[in-house]
């Protein structure tokens, strides 16, 4: 068996609002994956500045920061085999209209910007991420 790969995942304001942690929680759990740490944290802009870094010049962008700091996130460290693309498989697409049926994304998310998870999108930012949020 391969070696057990980290990645970073937060449950967002909107998935804990409406009371889907257990679901998405459980969704990453029934395939196969471990949580090895979780903590609820409010986010500050300095960090969300950092974090969502990629998205700085789009219009959307003051948007997605009312948004992650209207209410507190689950920060966690998920690990298992190929656990950085499994749980993005698990996710489904950003774009909520393209999000499949059967992803969470695509059974729970109501907007592209309010889409309940994130997931790190590579090994060098899911070691990034946890450093970020974990120190
Ligand atoms: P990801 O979360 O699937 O990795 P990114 O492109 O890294 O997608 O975008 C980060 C977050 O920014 C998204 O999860 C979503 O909350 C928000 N976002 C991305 N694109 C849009 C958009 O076109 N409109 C509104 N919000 C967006
Ligand atoms: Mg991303």
């Amino acid at each position: 068996m391969a070696a057990a790969e980290k990645t970073f995942v937060m449950l967002k304001p909107d998935c804990i609002k409406r009371g889907l942690v257990g679901e998405v929680i459980s969704r990453i759990e029934r395939k196969g994956y471990r949580i090895t740490n979780a903590k609820m944290m409010w986010l500050d802009e300095d960090l969300l500045r950092v974090h969502y870094a990629h998205l700085a010049d789009k219009p959307f962008f003051p948007e997605i920061l009312s948004y992650m700091m209207s209410g507190p996130v689950l920060a966690m460290i998920v690990e298992g085999e190929n656990a950085v693309t499994g749980v993005r498989i698990l996710m489904g697409a950003t774009k909520f209209e393209e999000a499949a049926a059967g992803t969470i994304r695509g059974d729970f998310a109501m907007s592209t910007g309010e889409n309940i998870i994130h997931g790190s999108d590579s090994p060098e930012n899911a070691e990034a991420e946890i450093k970020r949020f974990f120190g």
